[in-house]
């Protein structure tokens, strides 16, 4: 989580400051999904995520200089440059990618569990997706087949409440996604997605329930996002008491304060973490602002498969 706070933390600045190009969506203040589902996966996962996707990449174990660089359009950025912050992936760790289409993540997460039904090899794949998702036809479809097939396939809504500038609990008559889950049959639970603890309870069950065959599982986690839909959002459309409220539990100071009190850790160990976490950030933009763009000869390689 620290990592993925001072990760984010740094791109809105560098966005702000015309040093990344294109568009970018945040995470920040979602931190305890992305790091409560990673941690309860396994090597060879597979992860499809969206628009909102740096946190999820992280928490896999994708490397901050490469996604770093990708982000700034280097030729050695883990996509050469080609992706950016809505394309970034990385197959090496099952991340089969951000993308920009809302709830793409879902059927590519489908296809992912099936491959893995049909090889019997016991991996887990994970669609992350927002509340926003869940209206797009591509969620029932793919819900709906992971069903039937019994797919091994965890299902992660992260519910920020906002859907670009809308308010999603106006834009369905069911806002509780659990619900809209239940009408295909799919087992689903809802967690606080400000406790990576509680989240990472939750995960870890529902991906050994996937893996023993028992089809997928939702997760609908309650959170929000910080800042607005994309970097320059100035959000006139959130009230103030709401999003002060939902800054007061910072996941990061959820997780800190039971650490603490746990004896877990100490206040300067976790101090230590974050500024580990900011030091590898800043050595990656360092690194990733000497870099050269990519060869124009490279436009089109990886482009048609080869
Ligand atoms: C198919 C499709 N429709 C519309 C858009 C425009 N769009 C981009 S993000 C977004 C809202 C997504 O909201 P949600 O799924 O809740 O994710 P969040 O941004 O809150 O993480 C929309 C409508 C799109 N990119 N793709
Ligand atoms: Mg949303």
């Amino acid at each position: 989580m620290a990592l993925i706070r001072a990760f984010e933390t740094r791109v809105a600045e560098l966005y702000r400051d015309g040093e990344i190009p294109g568009f970018v969506h945040t995470s920040l203040g979602q931190e305890a999904v992305a790091a409560g589902v990673g941690a309860a996966l396994e090597d060879g996962d597979y992860v499809a995520t969206t628009h909102r996707g740096h946190g999820h990449c992280l928490a896999r174990g994708m490397e901050v200089e490469g996604m770093m660089a990708e982000l700034f359009a280097r030729g050695a950025g883990i996509c050469h440059g080609k992706g950016g912050s809505m394309h970034v992936a990385d197959p090496s760790r099952g991340v089969l990618g951000a993308n920009a289409i809302v709830g793409a993540s879902l059927p590519l997460a489908v296809g992912a569990g099936l491959s893995s039904k049909q090889l019997r090899q016991g991996r887990v794949a994970v669609a992350f997706f927002g509340e926003g998702a869940v209206n797009q036809g591509a969620f029932h479809e793919a819900v709906n087949l992971a069903a039937i097939w019994s797919l091994p396939v965890l299902l992660v809504c992260e519910n920020n409440i906002y859907a670009e500038f809308s308010d999603s609990r106006t834009l369905t008559r069911v806002p509780a996604v659990v619900e809209r889950c239940a009408a295909y049959g799919v087992a689903a639970a809802a967690v606080d997605g400000n406790d990576a603890a509680a989240v990472h309870r939750l995960a870890a069950e529902a991906a050994e329930r996937c893996r023993g065959g028992d089809g997928p599982f939702l997760i609908e986690a309650e959170t929000y996002r910080w800042h607005g839909h994309y970097e320059g959002d100035s959000q006139p459309y959130k009230p103030d008491e709401e999003a002060a409220g939902w800054r007061a539990r910072d996941p990061l100071e959820v997780a800190a304060a039971r650490l603490l009190e746990a004896g877990a850790a100490s206040a300067e160990e976790l101090e230590a973490l974050r500024e580990e976490a900011a030091a590898r950030v800043e050595a990656a933009i360092e690194r990733a602002r000497t870099l050269p763009a990519p060869d124009p000869e490279e436009a089109y390689a990886d482009v048609f498969g080869s």
